[in-house]
């Protein structure tokens, strides 16, 4: 009797504060730099991805994202499809009993509950999701560590994506990519007062892909080679401690601070590249206004390769940064026509 074999998970968004930007090796996803993000809470921002596999299924693997065919000939599924069925090789070589899964065609459904392609780490949710849902489909062992050097061959930021709380990606230094992974720096339980509000300013696709950008960035840039010989090292460290001793200005202002120098290195491409928009611009303006009544810093800005703004805050200061940019979304005037949406989210 022919059987349809299926597993479906759910990954998370992750939003850097210390950015990915830059590939030392383009075919195997490895970064120039490190990088640490925050999981945020799957209820808002997630994909879900069934995967399943059958040997009735006709010939040829297949990827559905949000109802839409998708080609999986591209060498990033391929490289993600190949690890996952040959460690499912192994598994039924070891135990001759089990189901040939490895050899029957794939069929993944994936649906995001958020605009793709806005700058919104898609891809980090999406491969993330993939990954993890062939990996239980194939019954592996769910080593987010493992699963992480595979995810990041779909993309990179997807392999902080296998972890929660805050997460950061190794560089690494060897060829092969195997010491280029995620890893956990806290859990959210840590601290779960952490509060990430999207402004979604456009949930249309990105102008510049993150993938030719980056490599754009790193051909002509005078300015980038400094991030990943001294400015990333040093604030990766100062980040992580940030996080341990729970210091929300420094983490507040070092997120600022490589949010700008990511984006300046995009300027400094040539041909340059805009991410951000005066809608972006105006965020940082509100933010800088917020900090400066509050005589301290309790709101962090950073965008990813879009316009959209995650700002990160505390708890405690719901009322005063939530409260006001929901205000200003809610006023048309005051973004003119490109009003968009806020999306609130806890770490997770
Ligand atoms: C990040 N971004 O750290 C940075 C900040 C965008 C700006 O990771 O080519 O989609 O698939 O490895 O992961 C976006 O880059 O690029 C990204 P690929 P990816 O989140």
């Amino acid at each position: 009797m022919s059987e349809i074999y299926r597993s479906t998970t759910t990954a998370p968004v992750n939003i850097a504060v210390i950015k990915y930007w830059g590939k030392r090796d383009p075919k195997l996803n490895l970064p120039t730099n490190s990088s640490l993000s925050v999981t945020l809470s799957q209820a808002d921002l997630r994909t879900l991805t069934t995967a399943s596999c059958s040997p009735t299924y006709p010939t040829g693997d297949t990827l559905l994202i949000n109802g839409q065919s998708q080609d999986v000939s591209g060498a990033r599924t391929q490289a993600c499809f190949h690890a996952l069925r040959e460690l499912r090789k192994d598994i039924e070589y070891e135990k001759p009993e089990v189901p040939r899964l490895s050899h029957f065609p794939l069929h993944i459904v994936s649906e995001n509950n958020f605009p793709t392609a806005a700058g919104l780490a898609s891809s980090a949710a999406g491969f993330a999701a993939l990954v993890r849902a062939i990996a239980d489909l194939y019954e592996l062992p769910t080593d987010p560590t493992e699963l992480s050097r595979i995810a990041r061959q779909g993309s990179g930021s997807a392999c902080r994506s296998l972890f929660g709380g805050y997460v950061g990606w190794e560089r690494g230094t060897r060829m092969d990519g195997k010491d280029s992974m995620a890893f956990q720096v806290a859990p959210a339980s840590h601290w779960p007062d952490m509060r990430a509000l999207i402004l979604v300013v456009s949930a249309a696709k990105k102008g510049v892909s993150s993938t030719t950008g980056m490599q754009t960035t790193v051909a002509t840039s005078t300015l980038f080679p400094m991030r990943p010989k001294e400015v990333v090292p040093r604030r990766m460290k100062e980040m992580a401690k940030a996080i341990t001793d729970k210091d929300f200005e420094t983490f507040a202002k070092v997120t600022m601070m490589d949010s700008n120098s990511f984006h300046a290195s995009c300027l400094d491409t040539y041909p340059p590249i805009f991410y951000l928009n005066d809608v972006s611009r105006a965020a940082i303006k509100a933010v800088e206004v917020i900090n400066a009544a509050a005589g301290k810093i309790i709101a962090a800005y950073t965008f990813d390769a879009g316009p959209n703004a995650v700002i990160y805050y505390l708890a405690e200061h719901e009322a005063a940064i939530a409260g006001l940019f929901k205000a200003i979304l809610g006023d048309k005037d005051g973004w003119e026509n490109e009003r968009g949406a806020a999306i609130q989210a806890n770490a997770a």
